[in-house]
């Protein structure tokens, strides 16, 4: 026996009373052919199939309206405290903002006075700098009149005490090394006018010992050409105090010494002087060159 159903869907909204009593008495015909032993009675109807669907969609409507209304309600209230946070943030980015500006001022106040400072420091450094150096030269000054002096009392006592035999300074504008003096000239002269120059100074034309001498003699002389106290006039190699010389050849000029009779003077060569790099060379004594004396100590 098949039993149908009201179909209360709201895709049918032209369903009406009137249809509704003509479907309930179809199920009573239907079941009076079933052998039915009574009527049936309507089932219950739900809440919602109680209501029309005018009044559903309303209510569906309102629904939504207030939905609506609190999704609005919200999002104010949201936007009113994202306006609060935002004038927060404004406000504190202000005042950090001033904080920044004063103390960006107060460094750049702090920084002229500064450099104003390091000017008038470095003004009063070039100052005590100047005053320095003025009073260093003049101490170096007053030190070295103090060490004449002092040099000059030491050689005069030694006289003193030795009755003038002793003499343990050198004279003025002579120069001092090991236990000699040493005396360079200005003019150029021939070798034996130089030899006689040296005797008038109580010294003689520079002899030179050593290979440490010869490179003291080297640093002194003040011309590339200079007349020593070497000569063979009388036949062999001597120094003018008398010692006698043996040629070495690392002493003398390339082919030196050779006795050359080229120069159409009298004689050979006899005489010896440096030549710029320092060896030896022997020549015309006629010849003007500068010279050099040396002295002993009398210690
Ligand atoms: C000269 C010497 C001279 C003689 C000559 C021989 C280039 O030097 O001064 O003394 O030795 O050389 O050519
Ligand atoms: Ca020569």
């Amino acid at each position: 026996m098949a039993t149908s159903f009201v179909n209360f869907s709201s895709s049918e909204p032209e369903l009406t009373v009137a249809q509704d009593d003509q479907d309930l008495k179809s199920l009573d015909m239907a079941d009076e052919g079933g052998k039915s032993f009574g009527r049936v009675l309507p089932r219950p109807q739900s809440a919602s199939q109680r209501i029309c669907p005018t009044s559903r969609l309303l209510l569906l409507v309102t629904g939504l309206c207030t939905v609506l209304g609190l999704l609005v309600i919200l999002l104010g209230i949201k936007g009113a405290q994202l306006g609060t946070d935002q004038q927060g943030a404004w406000e504190s980015l202000r005042s950090f903002n001033k904080t920044v500006s004063v103390g960006f001022t107060s460094l750049r106040q702090k920084r002229n006075s500064t450099s104003s400072q390091l000017t008038t420091l470095e003004q009063t450094l070039n100052r005590e700098g100047n005053e320095t150096e003025r009073i260093k030269k003049r101490l170096e000054s007053l030190l070295a009149i103090l060490q004449q002096d002092s040099n000059l009392l030491s050689c005069q006592l030694v006289e003193l005490q030795s009755n003038g035999s002793k003499s343990g300074c050198c004279p003025k504008g002579w120069v001092v090394h090991q236990e000699s003096c040493y005396w360079v000239s200005r003019l150029q002269r021939p070798w034996m006018e130089a030899k006689r120059d040296c005797e008038r100074k109580d010294s003689h034309l520079v002899v030179i010992n050593s290979p440490e001498e010869k490179k003291f003699v080297d640093q002194l002389r003040r011309s590339s050409y200079m007349w020593i106290g070497l000569t063979d006039a009388d036949g062999s190699w001597k120094w003018v105090d008398g010692t006698g010389y043996t040629v070495h050849s690392e002493d003398w000029g390339d082919g030196q010494p050779d006795h050359w009779y080229g120069h159409g003077l009298r004689g050979g060569e006899d005489c010896v002087h440096t030549f710029p790099d320092g060896r030896w060379n022997d020549n015309h004594c006629s010849r003007s060159f500068a010279w050099m004396c040396e002295k002993e100590l009398k210690v």
